[in-house]
C-alpha cells in the first residue's frame, strides 16, 4: 500500500532580518520573496509551495515581528501574528549570532496559544562556532516546549534537507492544495513590484528603504519578439527622498532599473523594458487609504 499523501501550511515567523525569506526562496528554488540586509524587508505574507511526490508543503513567509512605529508596521506585525492560527506547523526562526532577546519573548508569548507543533529554527549557523550552539539551545528550550530544535544555514543550505524531512513527518494527511507547477499565491505583478523595491532597498540607507513603496502602472506584451513593457512608480514619503531615489542625473534610478530588469527577466524568462517613475506621497505609511492602495489592507490579515 502506498503511504498517504501529506500536506500542510507552515508559517515562518521571527524577528526581522533572521533569514525567513532566504529560507523560503532556497526551498522553493526561485526568488519569490525579496531579501536584504535591512530589517523589515518583507511586508506581506507570501506563500511558497513545495510539491513532492508524497507531500505538499506550503510555507508562509511573514514580515518580521517588531515594535511598530506606524500603521504599515501595525499591518505587518498583525499579518505575521495571524498566520499562527491558520497553519499546521510553525517555524520560529532566530539568528544564531544574536541569541535570546526581548523581541523573542514577545513572539514566544504569542506562541503560547498555538496547539500545532512549533519548531525552533536556529539560522545562520555558518556565522558561529558549533560550540556556541548548545548554550543557545539551552536558553530557548527552557522557555518553550518546542517540538524540535533544528540549526540551519538558509544561505548555504546546511541541514535544510533534514529540516524539510522533519517538517514533512509532522504534517497531517491531506490534499494537494495547489497544482504542482504553482510556486506561490501571489501574481507575477506583485513579485515584479517587490523585485524593484528590493533593488531600491539594497541601494539606499537609513530611513529611505522603509519609506518606499512600488506600484506597477502597466504591464504590456509587445507583439514583436514577445518582449514585455513594464511601467512602475517608486513612491517615497518626502521630496528629499525622491531626490535620493533619482540620484545625480538619474543615476540611482537607472541603477535600480538595471538591477531590477535582470531579476524580472529571470522571473519571466523574456526580455523586458522597464520604465521607472518616482513620486512623493506624503506620510503614506500612516494613511489608511494609501496603505490599501499599495496592498496593505486590513482584509489581508
Ligand atoms: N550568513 C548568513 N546570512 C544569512 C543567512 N540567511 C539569511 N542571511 C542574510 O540575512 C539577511 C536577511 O535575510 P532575509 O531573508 O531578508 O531576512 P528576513 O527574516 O526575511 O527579514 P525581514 O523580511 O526583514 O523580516 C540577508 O542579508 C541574508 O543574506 C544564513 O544562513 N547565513
Ligand atoms: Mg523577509
Amino acid at each position: 500500500m502506498e503511504a498517504a499523501y501529506k500536506s500542510g501550511f507552515i508559517s515562518i515567523i521571527g524577528r526581522p532580518n533572521v533569514g525567513k525569506s532566504t529560507f523560503m526562496n532556497r526551498v522553493i528554488g526561485q526568488k519569490i520573496a525579496i531579501m536584504s540586509d535591512k530589517p523589515q524587508t518583507t511586508r506581506n505574507k507570501i506563500q511558497g509551495v513545495l510539491t513532492e511526490k508524497d507531500a505538499q508543503m506550503v510555507f508562509i513567509d511573514t514580515p518580521g515581528i517588531h515594535k511598530p512605529k506606524h500603521k504599515l508596521g501595525d499591518f505587518m506585525v498583525k499579518v505575521a501574528e495571524n498566520t499562527l492560527n491558520e497553519v499546521d506547523a510553525v517555524m520560529f526562526m532566530i539568528n544564531a549570532e544574536e541569541g535570546y532577546g526581548r523581541g523573542d519573548q514577545f513572539i514566544l508569548d504569542r506562541l503560547q496559544n498555538v496547539s500545532n507543533p512549533v519548531f525552533l529554527i536556529i539560522n545562520k549557523i555558518d556565522q558561529v562556532h558549533p560550540d556556541d550552539l548548545l548554550p543557545l539551545i539551552d536558553e530557548y528550550k527552557d522557555r518553550y516546549d518546542f517540538e524540535e530544535i533544528i540549526p540551519i544555514s538558509a544561505l548555504e543550505g546546511n541541514n535544510v534537507d533534514h529540516l524539510l524531512h522533519v517538517l514533512k513527518s509532522h504534517l497531517p494527511e491531506g490534499p494537494q492544495y495547489y497544482p504542482e507547477d504553482q510556486i506561490t499565491d501571489h501574481p507575477e505583478r506583485f513579485i515584479i513590484s517587490e523585485l524593484i523595491r528590493e533593488k531600491a532597498l539594497q541601494l539606499t540607507r537609513e530611513e529611505i528603504p522603509h519609506s518606499i513603496a512600488v506600484v506597477i502602472d502597466n504591464i504590456e506584451v509587445r507583439e514583436k519578439g514577445g518582449s514585455v513593457f513594464i511601467q512602475a512608480t517608486v513612491v517615497t514619503e518626502r521630496k528629499s527622498q525622491k531626490g535620493i531615489i533619482i540620484g545625480k542625473q538619474g543615476s540611482m534610478l537607472k541603477e535600480i532599473g538595471k538591477r531590477a530588469r535582470q531579476d524580472i527577466e529571470a522571473l519571466l524568462g523574456t526580455k523586458i523594458y522597464l520604465e521607472l517613475w518616482v513620486k512623493v506621497q506624503k506620510d503614506w505609511r500612516n494613511r489608511p487609504s494609501q496603505l490599501t492602495e499599495y496592498g496593505f489592507s486590513s482584509e489581508e490579515y
